[in-house]
């Protein structure tokens, strides 16, 4: 893939000034509407990844955009040091939207996980009658819930761990899709045990779609050990995988709900912690919390993602869009597919190496035939686009995956 000058000058300016904690694809982008980016040499892609699930509604929606304007011109930050007129107003709305008692607002998604341990944490001290101490959270391998320490001490990757200990104590791992491995550990030590965390669908670990009713036989053990059931909704949420939570799918009511990326439309950094009264009502003032969370920005911004995603029915076009891809997708005769995975607009296809083109290759070749999409883990390349993207741009971009996989061959 060549770089042009001018992303070349971008690319070294990060590379001298910036830390070295990612890896991107050479792609300089300057410009985003609905599922296009363009890139500084004016070249158009199709944006496969929506950062990782934060622009479900496509780039720069004018709805989240004029919200973002006029808030930004009347109040953008107060702190909780005083009420104002807009978090209140946005709390009924989360309320109404998602059907929990109360929401905690916080920024990033792993402030959302954190506060969601410590919620679980509180409630199993305070509520459940756990010793001082001795709480512990169960977790999944191959779990990515972000990259704080704690949560690093969740983490199962060797990348995501090493020579980042001491870690955080009280965490019990087991394996994902496997629910007797919980209910041996409830068994085991289940007096102990606050919460269980888990996301629906394993996004980072390249999109693991657990087995129908795996979600539901967890939270039926949840309530018979009285153990929190925790949906780590941050990546699978807000419509991506078919439904308004990825949970929904099964039916199943988690204790706690983290939120983030597309609860702002790719905005801002917004996340929301949902619990009812019983778990929620167990931090009392002065024990959470953060300067922006909840701040009036944040508050007019997320309100009209959300409605951006009622009123433009995202969670129905993602079911049906998901299958066409799935569908389409199984349809291309190429040895690099040795699966197509997802749910909804989450998918991902597991590359086979060809010739000694790996995934990466694709990627690069995908991007210069104007898509772009990045490998997890190696040997995935995950495609999740706005859910905004209509049938029409979804089948040509389709056709530039099996184009650019055929030209590899
Ligand atoms: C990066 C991964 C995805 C998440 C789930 C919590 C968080 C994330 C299920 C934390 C964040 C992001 C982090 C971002 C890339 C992306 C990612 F590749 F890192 F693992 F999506 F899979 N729970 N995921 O997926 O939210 O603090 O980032 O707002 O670190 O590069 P955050």
């Amino acid at each position: 893939m060549t770089i042009s000058p001018k992303s070349k000058q971008y690319i070294d300016q990060e590379e001298k000034y910036g830390a070295h904690n990612y890896h991107p694809l050479p792609v300089v982008l300057t410009r985003g509407k609905g599922c296009y980016v363009w890139d500084v040499d004016g070249k158009k892609y199709f944006d496969f990844l929506s950062a990782y699930s934060a622009v479900n509604q496509g780039h720069c929606h004018p709805k989240i955009v004029n919200a973002l304007k006029d808030q930004a011109e009347t109040l953008c930050l107060t702190s909780r040091a005083f009420y104002n007129d807009s978090l209140g107003p946005y709390e009924q709305y989360i309320h109404d939207y998602f059907g929990y008692d109360k929401v905690l607002p916080m920024n990033t998604g792993a402030e959302g996980v954190e506060t969601a341990l410590k919620l679980a944490r509180k409630w199993g001290y305070l509520k459940k009658g756990i010793p001082e101490n001795k709480a512990i959270i169960v977790a999944c391998e191959g779990n990515f819930h972000g990259r704080t320490i704690t949560i690093v001490s969740i983490s199962t990757d060797p990348d995501a761990r090493a020579d980042y200990g001491p870690f955080t104590p009280g965490i019990e791992i087991i394996p994902y899709n496997n629910s007797d491995a919980l209910s041996a550990i409830f068994q085991e030590k289940g007096d102990y045990i606050a919460g269980f965390l888990v996301e629906p669908i394993q996004g980072e670990a390249g999109v693991f779609v657990p087995d129908e009713g795996y979600l539901k036989e967890c939270y039926e053990l949840c309530k018979k050990h009285n153990v929190l059931f925790i949906a780590d909704e941050v990546q699978t949420g807000i419509a991506r995988t078919g439904k308004a939570l990825c949970c929904d799918h099964e039916g199943i009511r988690p204790d706690i709900v983290i939120l983030g990326k597309a609860i702002s439309g790719g905005v801002l950094p917004v996340s929301a912690v949902l619990a009812d009264d019983d778990i929620m009502l167990t931090i009392e003032p002065g024990q959470h919390g953060s300067t922006f969370g909840g701040f009036p920005l944040a508050c007019k911004v997320a309100t009209a993602a959300l409605e951006v995603v009622k009123d433009e029915n995202l969670a129905e076009k993602a079911e049906y869009l998901g299958n066409i891809f799935r569908q389409e997708i199984a349809g291309i005769k190429s040895p690099f597919i040795k699966e197509i995975r997802g749910k909804g607009l989450l998918n991902a296809i597991v590359i086979e190496p060809q010739n000694g083109k790996e995934a990466w290759d694709v990627c690069l070749k995908m991007a210069e035939n104007g898509l772009l999409a990045k490998p997890t883990h190696g040997h995935i390349i995950r495609f999740a686009p706005p859910l905004i993207i209509t049938e029409e741009e979804l089948i040509e971009a389709i056709g530039i995956i099996a184009n650019t996989l055929n030209s590899l061959e």
